[in-house]
């Protein structure tokens, strides 16, 4: 499609001040598609399918542990930071604290998000933008589980989680996305023909639900279908998630820009 190779070329082409590489993490619950969305970037890049970070439906967490993921071409501007799914309850809450660890370029390549966290002071005060901290982040969120998601939630719950740490991405000027997955378990339209995406009801109140539990505006909620079975490659697929890649892009363009100015 030549609407693809035009984004595939927007992306490829972005300059981002200060440094080579943008820096994508994404954030979402246990087995909401983190790690299948970052293969299917990589899939895209490549034009095959590629399997870079473990994507695996255990019905437990895959991702145990920050994987950066980047590569040569178009993959050399974007550098994926994958980590572990949020979980309900437990306290203290080693994995959220470790993703605002995460955010500020404080945890290396493999490390195991298990660990202990560190204080929060050393957190304030080591952040500085750089080629380590995130430059966008992706929340990423299953589309089917949205409804189950309070308004009013309380702490422990995964809602409360996401809003807590939205909040300190917020807090930090850092911008943000959402990609809602497995939009083709929403309905059997969807399911069957993935280009009904945008006249699909069930997609629509998916993300309608997303803008009244966590406040993200409209421009930046993105559907996608992630590749998992999949032997081949599908354009109309690729086009969804090129969107959503493209916005991150854009974003932390802007980001960076707003950084070297001020
Ligand atoms: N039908 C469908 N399944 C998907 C989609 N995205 C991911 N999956 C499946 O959902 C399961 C979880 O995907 P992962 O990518 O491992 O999710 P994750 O967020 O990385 O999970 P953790 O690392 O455990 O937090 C896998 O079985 C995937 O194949 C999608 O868009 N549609
Ligand atoms: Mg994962």
């Amino acid at each position: 499609m030549k609407y693809n190779q035009a984004l595939l070329k927007e992306i490829a082409n972005a300059r981002f001040e200060g440094v080579e590489t943008a820096n994508l993490l994404l954030i979402g619950p246990q087995q909401a598609g983190k790690s299948s969305f970052i293969n299917s970037i990589i899939s895209i890049a490549k034009g095959r399918k590629s399997n870079k970070t473990a994507a695996l439906g255990r019905g437990d967490s895959v991702t145990e542990r920050l994987l950066t993921v980047s590569g040569q071409g178009l993959r050399r501007k974007l550098r994926f930071k994958d980590t572990v799914g949020i979980i309900e309850a437990t306290h203290p809450d080693v994995t959220c604290d470790n993703i605002k660890q995460i955010l500020v370029g404080d945890v290396k390549h493999r490390e195991m998000l298990y660990q202990g966290s560190r204080s929060y002071e050393k957190i304030e005060s080591t952040y500085g933008p750089s080629k380590t901290t995130a430059h966008c982040v992706i929340f990423v969120i299953d589309a089917n589980v949205l409804n189950t998601y309070k308004e009013n939630a309380h702490q422990g719950t995964i809602e409360f989680k996401i809003k807590n740490l939205m909040d300190k991405v917020k807090d930090m000027g850092i911008p943000f996305i959402l990609v809602l997955t497995k939009i083709d378990q929403l309905c059997e339209e969807v399911e069957n023909d993935i280009s009904v995406t945008f006249r699909s009801v069930g997609v629509k109140e998916a993300v309608d639900t997303a803008r009244r539990i966590f406040g993200f505006q409209e421009i930046d909620i993105y559907p996608v279908k992630n590749y998992e079975k999949e032997t081949k490659m599908n354009p109309l697929m690729d086009m969804l998630i090129l969107e959503a890649i493209r916005q991150a892009i854009n974003y932390s363009v802007d980001y960076l820009e707003d950084l070297q100015e001020n």
